[in-house]
């Protein structure tokens, strides 16, 4: 029997961007998250006694910023070896030899493929052969699998290879390929990475993306890990998930339908988020909260945003006594209920408050306000712009959402002027 680890997309010391920076917000947690799953990673192969890892991409998540991101890679390539495991790597997108202008020579168990052609290191103790070859520039459009030799026969033949395949939602075309195109090679496993969720792509032969060994935002949710792969007599006998993660991300909907008061609203959040604690399996978690449904509250929420964020991350102070963190608070909710009355009636402030509701922003307007905000936008710190949700005001959805805001507020205060607040 013969076991080995398929791994991908560690991304080393990914930077974190938009984090809010709030009380008790674990940033050293999530900053550390990456580098903490990969020794997750090096414990697992040495508990396991696997006989080798492979690594398929996106090592690095780019340009290191010091020398410590490679320094912690060839350290626990150290712990490796001397449990007499070795390592074969190949580059992807992220860290091809174009984006990663510093290095360290690599440890004697690690072994890493040319980019120039592909290329096939024989394993002949175990019977096994693993055919490479990494990206050499970011932007890699033919098919490298074209060129991968065909399949040793007399050996278990892994192909290592960092591709989008056929195309895959939310990534971008890296090193195209088929299945069929893959299966022609002849080999009995393939290693993929590239893409961020786990896909188990075939059996016939075994065609597998792992998925990345820490989610690295909101968008990337679930358990997060790699492939633990078992071979007996030259054939596959189990591929097994196992997670790695040290924060696990969720998006937790919340249904706000009906509520007609904000204690209403923060009762579901109690209750999704002592859901979302039970399903993490004692991880660390972040969690993006989206409160939807047609709700009389829906006035208030919007007009009260801050407040109910901060009631948000109070809750989750008080329930995960430390595991658990709110990200974002996304109001998607619409208008029902007790207000309609004061929206049809028929007199002015009815048709203030119509007019109101019904601002809407023609293109022309809307473009002319993203002009307006351009300025704001390059004095906003970089952070706060970057990343796959950051802060953008020359997006014309933040736009539209913060004039949602606007209209909330102005309505809530129309509605309950002179009220007891
Ligand atoms: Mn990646």
């Amino acid at each position: 029997m013969v076991k080995f680890i398929h791994a991908a997309d560690i991304h080393l010391d990914s930077p974190l961007r938009g984090l809010g920076q709030y009380e008790g917000a674990p940033i050293d947690e999530i900053r550390g998250a990456t580098r903490r799953a990969f020794e997750n990673l090096i414990q697992l192969a040495i508990d396991e006694q696997v006989a080798f890892v492979l690594l398929a991409g996106d090592l690095y998540d780019g340009d290191w910023k010091d020398y410590n991101t490679g320094l912690f890679f060839t350290r626990q390539m150290g712990l490796l070896q001397e449990a007499g495991i070795s390592a074969y790597l190949v580059a992807g997108n992220h860290d091809a030899a174009s984006q990663v202008s510093k290095s360290l020579r690599p440890p004697p168990n690690v072994h890493v493929f040319s980019t120039r052609a592909p290329e096939t290191v024989r394993l002949e103790q175990l019977g096994v052969a693993v055919h490479g070859q990494g990206f050499a520039t970011r932007a890699v459009t033919e098919d490298l699998s074209l060129r991968y030799p065909a399949a040793d026969p007399d050996l278990f033949n892994i192909g290592l290879l960092h591709t989008s395949l056929d195309g895959r939602p939310g990534h971008e075309v890296y090193a195209p390929c088929t299945l069929d195109g893959l299966r022609s090679r002849g080999y009995q496993y393939w290693a993929l990475g590239h893409v961020h969720k786990r896909e188990v792509i075939a059996e016939q032969p075994w065609v597998v993306f792992p998925g990345n060994t820490q989610g690295r935002h909101a968008r990337e949710t679930g358990a997060k890990g790699c492939s633990l792969v078992s071979v007996e007599a030259g054939a596959v006998v189990a591929v097994e998930q196992r997670a790695l993660d040290v924060v696990r991300w969720s998006l937790c909907a919340v249904d706000v339908t009906d509520a007609t008061t904000l204690d209403e609203v923060y009762d579901r959040v109690g209750q999704a988020l002592d859901g979302a604690l039970a399903d993490a399996d004692g991880k660390l978690l972040a969690v993006r909260l989206q409160l939807r449904g047609a709700c009389p509250v829906h006035i208030r929420l919007r007009a009260a945003r801050e407040q109910v964020s901060n009631e948000c991350r109070s809750l989750a102070g008080i329930l995960g006594a430390g595991a658990l963190w709110i990200e974002k608070v996304q109001l998607d909710t619409s208008q029902v209920g007790s207000e309609q009355a004061a929206l049809a009636r028929d007199d002015a402030l009815g048709g203030l408050l119509r007019s109101i509701r019904d601002l809407e922003l023609d293109s022309a307007r809307l473009s002319k306000l993203v002009e307006e905000v351009a300025d704001l936008n390059s004095k906003l710190p970089s952070d706060l712009r970057s990343g796959v949700d950051g802060f953008d005001p020359s997006r014309p959805e933040l736009i539209r959402d913060c004039l949602e805001d606007v209209k909330a507020l102005l309505l809530e205060r129309l509605l309950h002027a002179g009220g007891t607040e």
